[in-house]
């Protein structure tokens, strides 16, 4: 991934926020959601308008980062060093190095790095796609299925999107909800059904023989048993578990991500643009991964369809070899805000093609569900 694009100028940047519901609750062992607030990163530069999502959660409970807290951290520091940028065209691939003085607040740098690359890249006519390296048309489509109310709740749910066509089924677990739904899911729908698990840092050091008790089940993978900050842990739970361990929170960067690796804490890497600081970070991930042998996967953070869009863009890559989260919009939402929503084609979803993120955005429908927008304007 070479920047050979021709910079751009960046008039203003707008920040918007929406409220969308879910079509059903999704539970996790962290927390459950009905609906999210979404921060919207909209540019305008001299031809063409750029959006990003950011995907902070309602409360700081998958990481540090909320939304209200991107929104001020945006304002308050993000926004003012993008803006006093020395000389006026700059690249989306400056954008990182510009924000590298603000520590951490990963996923509002990423909006931000989105929004201004779908703007550069609609101006060079370039898909993000083609920009990222992706090389498929189409790839596998993953649903991540959440904690049930029972086990016969959860059997008919993941029923459901087998019969609709998803390639693969992940089980968020829990302690008390990690042995049995995996044992159930595999009675009943048969051991060819791609199978991983979640648990979203719910486990301990002591779970290592808990967890080996899934190896018989023949799973893909076990995601993120133990907290974010322990690396030396899933090193250890590893050495216990059959099952191959992926590491979600706790890959922030591609230095940890090498870290990790070489430290036996991990055997394959769950990618999100935003838990990395953004695409670009993202491919950077792929790419370290890519070279020591370990395959990765394209996570999801409940995105409308402009993040949706832009994680099927990652996924077209080569080293991403396991099926990810990337399910049709549909799954999530009601109605999209965009109107290409992600749709499922047999098992898959198909790469944007268009310039940037290759979306239009439903204007009249973002207008009904926005609850609040502000503007900044460069002086430049
Ligand atoms: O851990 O992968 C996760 C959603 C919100 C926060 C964290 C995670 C998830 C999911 C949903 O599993 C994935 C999706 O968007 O389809
Ligand atoms: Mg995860």
């Amino acid at each position: 991934m070479i920047d050979d694009l021709k910079k751009i100028n960046i008039h203003s940047i707008e920040l918007r926020r929406i409220s969308l519901p879910l079509v059903t609750p999704f539970r996790t062992s962290f927390s459950t959601e009905n609906h999210r607030d979404i921060l919207l990163v909209r540019v305008e530069t001299d031809d063409a308008v750029g959006w990003g999502e950011c995907v902070s959660g309602n409360e700081p409970l998958y990481s540090n980062e909320y939304v209200e807290g991107s929104q001020r951290v945006m304002i308050d520091h993000l926004i003012p060093r993008l803006f006093a940028f020395r000389s006026r065209a700059m690249s989306a691939h400056d954008v990182a190095q510009i924000l590298r003085p603000v520590k951490d607040h990963r996923m509002a740098k990423a909006a931000l790095e989105a929004a201004i690359l779908d703007a550069q890249l609609r101006e060079n006519n370039v898909s993000l796609a083609t920009h990222l390296g992706s090389i498929h048309e189409l790839v596998p489509s993953g649903v991540s299925v959440g904690i049930a109310n029972s086990l016969d709740e959860l059997v008919t749910t993941v029923g459901g999107y087998l019969d609709e066509g998803y390639a693969r089924i992940k089980l968020k677990i829990e302690p008390g909800w990690d042995i049995e739904p995996v044992r159930v899911i595999r009675k009943t729908f048969g051991d060819q059904v791609p199978l991983q698990v979640d648990a979203n840092t719910a486990f301990t050091r002591e779970d290592g023989p808990l967890l080996a008790q899934l190896d018989p089940f023949n799973l893909l993978l076990i995601e993120q048993p133990l907290p974010e900050d322990d690396i030396t842990g899933h090193a250890l739970i590893a050495r216990q578990v059959g099952t191959p361990i992926c590491l979600d929170e706790s890959i922030v960067s591609s230095h940890v991500a090498i870290d990790a690796i070489e430290r036996g804490a991990c055997s394959i890497v769950n990618i999100k643009a935003g838990r990395v600081g953004g695409y670009l970070e993202a491919v950077r991930i792929h790419n370290v991964c890519q070279q020591r042998g370990v395959p990765v996967w394209c996570g999801g953070m409940l995105e409308t369809g402009i993040g949706r869009a832009m994680n099927v863009a990652l996924a077209g890559l080569p080293n991403f070899t396991l099926t990810g989260d990337i399910s049709a919009s549909e799954r999530f939402w009601k109605q999209d805000i965009v109107q290409q929503p992600i749709r499922l084609e047999s098992g898959q979803v198909r790469l944007p093609s268009g310039s940037g993120a290759g979306f239009e955005i439903d204007g009249p429908f973002l207008s009904d569900v926005t609850t609040s927008t502000i503007t900044l304007r460069s002086e430049n």
